[in-house]
């Protein structure tokens, strides 16, 4: 009996059973005893500060603020309750943690307890989550009853390092837009911001002794106009600070610098004429583009009190380097052996820069090649391996991986997704993200700071759109990086999310409504009728459709089976996630005689572009023109591509139409030759058609139409030959070509 009593409490502490969460807070706390009852929010309470430290007063602020216009209540800080209904608060060295904190909540008192004003704000979010969703309104709520519910939470993040990226440079954001983020990343106990301030195409930052800089633009990437001044980079810094938040500044180097190049050209590498090389925008690592640098960092350390520095050091193409006479040089004086050790070199001058002035240095996971500088922080994006490999080099570590951590990349199948820069990751992969690799002893795995995920702005030309990509995956990325593994709930933090989304909508937040993914699948019955079935994972909760194009609502069209459909057909379909409509799709399904006939494939695609499965080759949905990592496009590496058809009967037929990927610039090209065959039993085949297709001159879907006469068979064959070795001069040139398939068209 104890035994089952002790569970039931652990259940309840971890707050995954509760049927109705009273306790709908994000990220979960560590640990949460219910009790029954509930604290009422009214006139009659005042805040008792025992703290004696102005930083309280900042840390309360934003309970402060919700309850004066949400509820119209001033909470009134005082140093004695004298018969008021106190909340108090109180720091207190017993608090393990300094991020840590204790809420105790009874019907005639709250008592707030941290080490630091840090945890009093996590103890005062918290608090503000456990407030109707009203609370976040910004005009009075007159008919709401403010109550908190009773119960003890005992709280200190997971993970000491919880961090947003945002690329400002590849487009420019407004800094009222970056103080609505930093408000929604406090919200969520995220405690580092990191600004990626520079890039390619445009240095953001305001130097004074460089005013060249912030005014350049790079010819070859056009971008929107922009930069911050001194002043405004110090109001943000002070606006984070209130919220808890560092702001880790990143001035991009040595690659990624087109921008500061065409400002200062000197510091680009020459040929043995004069002429500049510049391959993707590199710096050359000569001592004096080092000093140039190192003027730069101190301005960036003037406004930021960060401890930690980024200086990028990514994707730093060497051909300009093995080129470059003064790189020679340069890389012989110093007794180097290779460019690898050139910019490790480089890199390290930085560092021992950034350590004079008693800063640490942040870079890319590139930093580890040719050598890790002494004291540097790796924040790995490659793999998560890198940071791994620093951690068991006794170096920090910050797990930003592309698997899991890519807030550019796709969330949802829909093909009418706005375009994203590449990838794959939706809401559960993003919760699913594990930031210490298996592989690291206990030991080894402190020195994993925590993670963060990295919002890259080519695709984001504005704040609201930086909002879609960011939300909810960020609000996925908070838990990882604060709540305890094994708390870690895919289906409960849904349920606490529901709550959550109705506090962004009163914020105006413009998140995603990706949760479910609803799928298509088209099949023949067998009366060779054509099913289109609606799947998703949403435990079994209502999908509503409709076919007239309009959106559809709880009143549309119930889904309870496969539809049958005879002609070209425009589906949207949504589901419902506690009455709120979620995940709606449109998808074309075009009639022709393979729609829903399976395939059978001689070499299936490689895993990574196989997720539609066979099916997604004739489903009669077409693989879109911007990515060819949907659901529909199925994808192999050096491997030609053959298909069968097999009807039940002969079927007559005179075109087909064949649809691939060309994108030579993702290592994506067409087919060398197509081949249609034909056969009656299926072993002896007859060539219908051959075409050798030309390279198109643009990227994106080619179509490839072959009439073919008059014909009848039961089996039909498509021969696909992969383009094997890319050319010189493109894209991953010696390297074997990936070739793509969609849909194939038999009318
Ligand atoms: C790689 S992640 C980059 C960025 C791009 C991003 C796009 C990293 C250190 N470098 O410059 O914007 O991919 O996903």
């Amino acid at each position: 009996m104890k035994k089952q009593l002790l569970l039931l409490w652990c259940l309840l502490c971890s707050g995954t059973i509760l049927a109705q969460n009273r306790y709908p807070i994000i990220p979960q706390p560590q640990k949460i005893i219910p009790q029954n009852g509930s604290f009422e929010l009214n006139k009659q309470v005042v805040i008792v500060d025992k703290t004696r430290n102005p930083q309280t007063l900042v840390a309360l602020q934003p309970l402060k603020d919700k309850c004066r216009l949400a509820a119209g209540l001033a909470l009134p800080v005082v140093s004695k309750a004298k018969g008021k209904k106190p909340i108090e608060v109180i720091l207190d060295a017993k608090v393990t943690q300094a991020e840590g904190y204790k809420l105790n909540i009874t019907p005639q008192h709250i008592q707030l307890k941290a080490k630091t004003p840090a945890g009093i704000f996590y103890g005062v979010q918290s608090l503000l989550q456990l407030l109707p969703t009203d609370i976040e309104q910004k005009i009075r709520a007159n008919d709401t009853q403010w109550t908190i519910p009773c119960g003890t939470i005992e709280d200190e993040p997971r993970f000491g390092y919880r961090g947003i990226m945002l690329d400002v440079s590849r487009h420019f954001m407004p800094v009222d837009f970056l103080k609505k983020y930093i408000d929604e990343l406090a919200a969520l106990k995220i405690n580092r911001f990191h600004w990626h301030l520079t890039d390619g195409q445009a240095f953001r930052f305001e130097s004074k002794k460089y005013p060249l800089l912030h005014t350049a633009k790079s010819p070859q990437w056009p971008t929107n106009e922009g930069f911050y001044t001194q002043e405004q980079m110090r109001e943000l810094v002070k606006y984070a600070q209130d919220r808890f938040i560092t702001i880790i500044p990143e001035v991009d180097v040595p690659g990624h610098s087109q921008a500061a190049l065409v400002a200062y050209p000197q510091y680009a590498c020459q040929d043995s004429t004069g002429k500049q090389l510049l391959f993707q925008g590199e710096f050359c690592p000569k001592p004096e583009s080092a000093q140039f640098i190192a003027d730069i960092l101190d301005e960036v350390i003037s406004i930021f009190p960060s401890e930690y520095i980024h200086i990028g050091g990514d994707e730093a193409s060497k051909v300009a380097w093995h080129k470059c006479p003064v790189c020679r040089k340069t890389t012989q004086d110093l007794g180097l052996k290779n460019v690898d050790e050139l910019q490790s070199n480089f890199i390290k001058t930085l560092e021992k820069h950034l350590n004079s002035r008693g800063r640490k240095m942040i870079g890319w996971d590139e930093i580890l090649e040719g050598g890790l500088a002494p004291n540097a922080t790796v924040m790995a994006w490659r793999s998560l391996e890198s940071g791994g490999e620093a951690a068991k080099m006794k170096h920090n570590a910050i797990m930003s991986p592309t698997s899991h951590c890519y807030l550019d990349y796709y969330q949802s199948e829909d093909p009418n997704e706005p375009l994203a820069f590449a990838g794959f990751i939706n809401l559960p992969k993003i919760y699913s993200f594990e930031p210490i690799p298996e592989n690291l002893t206990a030991e080894e795995a402190k020195y994993v700071l925590g993670p963060q995920a990295n919002l890259w702005t080519e695709q984001v030309p504005v704040g609201s759109h930086a909002e879609y990509m960011t939300f909810p995956r960020g609000v996925a990325l908070a838990e990882v990086g604060w709540s305890k593994k094994e708390d870690r709930n895919y289906a409960n933090f849904l349920d606490r999310l529901s709550s959550y989304l109705t506090r962004m909508d009163y914020r105006s937040v413009n998140y995603a409504k990706h949760f479910f993914e609803i799928k298509t699948q088209t099949s023949r019955d067998a009366n060779q009728r054509i099913n289109l079935s609606l799947l998703c994972d949403n435990n079994g909760a209502p999908i509503y459709y409709t076919t007239d194009g309009s959106t559809p609502t709880q009143q549309s069209n119930l889904y309870t089976g496969p539809i049958l459909i005879s002609q070209t057909t425009n589906i949207k379909a949504a589901t419902v996630m506690k009455g709120r409509m979620v995940d709606e799709i449109t998808r074309t399904i075009s009639i022709n005689k393979a729609t829903g006939v399976q395939m059978e494939l001689t070499t299936l695609p490689s895993k990574r572009y196989f997720r539609g499965g066979i099916g997604a080759i004739t489903n009669g949905t077409f693989g879109g023109n911007g990515r060819f990592n949907d659901e529909e496009w199925l994808g192999w590496n050096d491997q030609d591509f053959e298909g069968v058809i097999k009807w039940n009967q002969a079927t007559d037929f005179s075109k087909i139409t064949l649809r691939f990927f060309h994108k030579p610039s993702s290592w994506v090209w067409m087919p060398k030759s197509v081949s249609i065959l034909a056969s009656n039993d299926g072993v002896n085949y007859t060539t219908l058609s051959t075409v050798n297709p030309s390279v198109p001159a643009q990227e994106g879907v080619l179509t490839i139409p072959m009439s073919l006469g008059n014909q009848q068979y039961k089996f039909l064959k498509i021969k696909a030959q992969a383009y094997g070795t890319i050319p010189a001069n493109m894209t991953g040139a010696g390297d074997k070509a990936w070739l793509f398939v969609d849909e194939v068209v038999v009318e």
